[in-house]
């Protein structure tokens, strides 16, 4: 979801909290509820028009296996993520944690078991980041849809949406960031009270990220399905599917993501100053198809050689802007990195040109800066060049391309002087 308030520039105690947040770069999501069980999508209930007494079957029928939540925690670190964000309710409305606001939950119901709680310890236990991710829409609530025309559905909705969020925000420790989801039915912040209920998400949690789709800015943006960076300043982190579905789905090997497209969607995100937020949905019993354990612990086996040009502190740089047919970079300061996942390994020699700066017109073809020196950034092996005119010439490159888990290294590319600045 793009904002749809336009974004005031960051104050210095946001810019303070997002700081780790920036750093981190990349996170996994969990799809994981009574809907995984059907494996037809988060959005079964609706979509399929189940009424709520029949919907409420499938959740005593939910048994997960146990310890599930630390084999995600661990696939997370193992896939270079640095935070994880959960859903402890869905648009379904059933509670995976144990809540006075309703009896439909997991402790009294079903899986019998705190599952939010498990959650958060396994988070704590691989040293990971803990979000919540909370979804205002209900279609359980029986003042979920009417609130938006009955007045007094509207304030019992609201104090039971208030309830579950401070719950949340007290029962658990620290807790990193809240990631709202909705925000329909209601239309307006006003309508949700959403300045009041972030005001006491932040009394309760001062360090806390918190999302954009309570409808007020907040701290980040959430482009859904699409790397669209926000507007400059601005924190964004994208969410994005590895199969085309949220929850657990049993699609064909060609639905997942191969893992060069996984760390192009990552160059993407460190090349516009952004995150990516990347979904996992777990079968019922909580185990992960092995299709994206396999395809995440290479992602996390290339950010292990590569990692550099991803986590910390990033320029932005245009949109798509290349060098060359074979990858995109991305900038830190008087360091260029190129990631080289596209096309097919260009063999002993190749130039790089076309350099065009942010912001400034540059002679045609010319580079920003000029280069000093080139690396392969995970082993510093120095590569031979030669500076022309709005280009180098790289020389001596291997025959064969020297990365085999993705086929694409990154190099390091060291400028004289800052490029942004030029
Ligand atoms: O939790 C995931 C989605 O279920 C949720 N946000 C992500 C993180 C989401 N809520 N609303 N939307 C996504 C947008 C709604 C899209 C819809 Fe549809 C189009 C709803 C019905 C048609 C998506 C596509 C759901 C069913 C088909």
């Amino acid at each position: 979801m793009q904002d749809r308030i336009p974004a005031s520039p960051l104050t210095p105690a946001q810019k303070r909290r997002l700081k780790w947040f920036r750093d981190a770069r990349f996170g996994m999501f969990i799809h994981w509820g009574v809907y995984s069980q059907p494996a037809r999508g988060e959005w079964m209930m609706h979509r399929e028009g189940i009424p709520v007494a029949e919907y409420e079957g499938l959740v005593d029928t939910w048994q997960p296996g146990h310890d599930v939540a630390r084999n995600w925690a661990r696939l997370a670190r193992r896939a270079g993520m640095k935070y994880m964000v959960f859903t402890t309710k869905h648009h379904d409305g059933f509670c995976l944690w144990d809540t006075d606001m309703t009896d439909y939950n997991a402790v009294r119901r079903g899986p019998k078991r705190d599952l939010v709680g498990e959650y958060v310890e396994a988070c704590r236990a691989e040293g990971l980041r803990v979000g919540l991710y909370y979804s205002l829409r209900d279609w359980h609530h029986p003042d979920g849809s009417t609130c938006v025309t009955d007045e007094e559905g509207r304030r019992r909705f609201l104090d039971f949406t208030q309830g579950c969020v401070r719950e949340l925000m007290s029962r658990y420790g620290k807790i990193d960031i809240l990631w709202y989801d909705g925000p329909g039915p209601l239309s307006t912040p006003e309508a949700w009270e959403s300045e009041k209920m972030n005001g006491m998400v932040r009394d309760l949690q001062p360090g806390i990220l918190i999302n954009n789709r309570s409808l007020l800015p907040e701290d980040f943006g959430t482009p859904e399905g699409h790397l669209q960076a926000a507007p400059e300043g601005r924190a964004w982190e994208a969410c994005m599917t590895l199969n085309g579905s949220w929850c657990y789905a049993p699609t064909p090997p060609e639905d997942w993501l191969p893992v060069r497209q996984i760390l192009r969607m990552l160059n993407t995100v460190a090349a516009g100053d952004g995150n990516l937020l990347l979904n996992i949905g777990p079968r019922a019993d909580g185990s992960i198809p092995e299709i994206a354990v396999d395809r995440l612990e290479a992602v996390g086996e290339w950010l292990g050689k590569y990692g550099e040009a991803l986590y910390g502190p990033a320029d932005r740089v245009e949109k798509g802007l290349s060098w060359s047919n074979i990858g995109y970079w991305s900038l830190k300061g008087r360091t260029g990195y190129l990631w080289m996942l596209r096309g097919g390994w260009p063999g002993p020699t190749f130039g790089i040109g076309g350099l065009r700066v942010p912001g400034k017109r540059q002679p045609e073809g010319g580079l920003g800066a000029k280069v000093e020196r080139v690396t392969f950034l995970d082993t510093g092996k120095e590569i031979e060049f030669d500076s022309e005119p709005g280009r180098i010439v790289l020389k001596g490159l291997p025959k064969r391309c020297p990365d085999p888990i993705a086929h694409g290294p990154v190099l390091k590319i060291e400028f004289g002087n800052n490029p942004k600045r030029q």
